[in-house]
C-alpha cells in the first residue's frame, strides 16, 4: 500500500470548510461569473460519471476517470480567454466541452471513431496527447510561436505529476523559460501515476520546487478549490499576457477514483485517503461554498444538473447514430506514398469484415 505525504500546509485556497476556516473571495468575479463556474463543474462532473457507465455498457472504450479533476479543469480554463489554447492529456478529454464543443464529439473520441477528430482551431483546444509530456514541447512551442507573430494568445497545457519524470517535460519548460514564452504549465498532481506513488517519482519536496530550476516562478494550490485554481491561474496568464513569461501552476490533489476504467486501484492506495477525498470532493465544496454566500439555490443546481443529464443523453444518442467508419481511415494518412503491401492488406481487411 503506498502512502504518500499530503504536504498541503502551504497551498492556496479560497473555499472555507463551513466552520473553522472562513471563506475567501476572489476579487472580480460577481455572481454571474460564479453561477457560470458552477455550470463548467456541473458540466464535466455527469459528463465524467456517465462516460463510466458507458464504458460498463460496452458503448465506449477504455476511459480515463477525472472524477474530482473537475475543479483543476474547469477553473483553469474559466482564467483564459477564448483567444487562448488549451493542450490537454486524455485526463483532460472533455476540456473542448467548456469551450462548447459538442458531448457527440468528445464521445466518438473515446469510441475510436472518426467523429472525435476536431480540428483544433475551431475551439482553440489541440488535440488530446496520451503519450505523457508530449503536449508541453508543443504547448511551448506553441506559445512561443503567437508571441513571435505578435498576437495576443496564451497557451496553458495540463499535466499530470508523472509526466514531470518524462523528457517532453525538461524539454517543454527549458524552452519556456528561455524563451519567456507565454505559457502557463498546469500539473494536476494526483499524487499517482497509475499505480506509482508520488514519493517514487521524486524525491522533490513539492513538484513546483522543479520549477525554480528552469527559471521559472510557481505556485502551489488546492486542486479541489475552484476558486483558488482560478486565481492562481488568472495570475499566471496575466503575466504571461504581460510578456513575464511562463508561470507553473501545482495544483494538489489525491485521485479518489481508479487511474482509468481498466485499472484496479484496491492493489495500492490507501482506501482512507480516497474517503477522505470523496467526502470533500470539489463539485460539493463549492455548492457549499455558493449556498453559504447565498448564491446558489437548490432549485437552481437540479435544474443545472438537469440540463447537464439531458446533453449526455442526447450526446451518446448521437454518437451512436454515427454511420461506422471506413476501414480504409485506418491506412490513411500515414504515408504520402502507401507502400503496396497495404492495398493489399486493406483488401484483404475489407474482404475479412465483408465491406
Ligand atoms: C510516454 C508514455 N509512457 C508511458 C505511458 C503509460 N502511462 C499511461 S498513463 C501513465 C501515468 C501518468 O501519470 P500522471 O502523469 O501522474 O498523470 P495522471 O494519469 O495521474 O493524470 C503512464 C505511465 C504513456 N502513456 N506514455
Ligand atoms: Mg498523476
Amino acid at each position: 500500500m503506498g502512502r504518500v505525504a499530503s504536504a498541503e500546509g502551504d497551498l492556496r485556497r479560497v473555499i472555507g470548510d463551513g466552520e473553522l476556516v472562513p471563506d475567501g473571495e476572489v476579487g472580480g468575479l460577481g455572481p454571474d461569473d460564479l453561477l457560470a463556474l458552477h455550470r463548467d463543474l456541473v458540466l464535466l462532473r455527469p459528463y465524467d460519471e456517465r462516460s463510466v457507465v458507458y464504458h460498463r455498457q460496452g458503448r465506449i472504450g477504455t476511459y480515463a476517470i477525472f472524477w474530482n479533476h473537475e475543479a483543476m479543469q474547469a477553473g483553469a480554463v474559466f482564467a483564459l480567454e477564448d483567444r487562448d489554447w488549451v493542450f490537454p492529456a486524455y485526463r483532460e478529454s472533455a476540456i473542448g466541452l467548456l469551450r462548447g464543443m459538442p458531448v457527440s464529439t468528445v464521445l466518438s473520441w473515446w469510441r475510436g471513431h472518426p467523429a472525435g477528430w476536431w480540428d483544433p482551431r475551431e475551439f482553440n483546444v489541440a488535440s488530446i496527447c496520451v503519450p505523457i509530456a508530449t503536449q508541453i514541447p508543443h504547448a511551448v512551442g506553441f506559445a512561443w510561436g503567437s508571441a513571435l507573430k505578435g498576437e495576443d494568445r496564451v497557451a496553458l497545457t495540463f499535466f499530470g505529476d508523472g509526466a514531470t519524470s518524462e523528457g517532453s517535460f525538461h524539454e517543454g519548460l527549458t524552452f519556456a523559460g528561455v524563451t519567456k514564452a507565454p505559457v502557463v504549465l498546469f500539473c494536476n498532481n494526483n499524487q499517482w501515476a497509475i499505480s506509482t506513488p508520488l514519493a517514487a517519482q521524486t524525491a522533490a519536496t513539492a513538484l513546483a520546487d522543479k520549477a525554480v530550476g528552469y527559471g521559472i516562478p510557481s505556485v502551489r494550490v488546492d486542486g479541489g478549490d475552484v476558486l483558488a485554481v482560478y486565481e492562481a491561474t488568472r495570475d499566471a496568464v496575466a503575466r504571461a499576457r504581460a510578456g513575464d513569461g511562463p508561470t507553473f501552476v501545482e495544483a494538489v490533489t489525491y485521485r479518489a477514483a481508479p487511474h482509468a476504467t481498466a485499472d484496479d486501484p484496491s492493489l495500492y492506495i490507501d482506501p482512507e485517503r480516497v474517503d477522505e477525498e470523496r467526502e470533500n470532493e470539489c463539485v460539493g465544496r463549492f455548492e457549499r461554498y455558493l449556498q453559504r454566500a447565498g448564491i446558489l439555490t437548490e432549485e437552481h443546481a437540479a435544474e443545472v444538473r438537469a440540463e447537464v443529464h439531458e446533453l449526455m443523453r442526447a450526446g451518446i444518442a448521437e454518437a451512436e447514430a454515427e454511420p461506422p467508419p471506413d476501414v480504409g481511415l485506418v491506412f490513411e494518412h500515414a504515408y504520402a506514398s502507401p507502400p503496396p503491401t497495404l492495398a493489399h492488406e486493406l483488401e484483404e481487411l475489407r474482404r475479412v469484415l465483408g465491406g
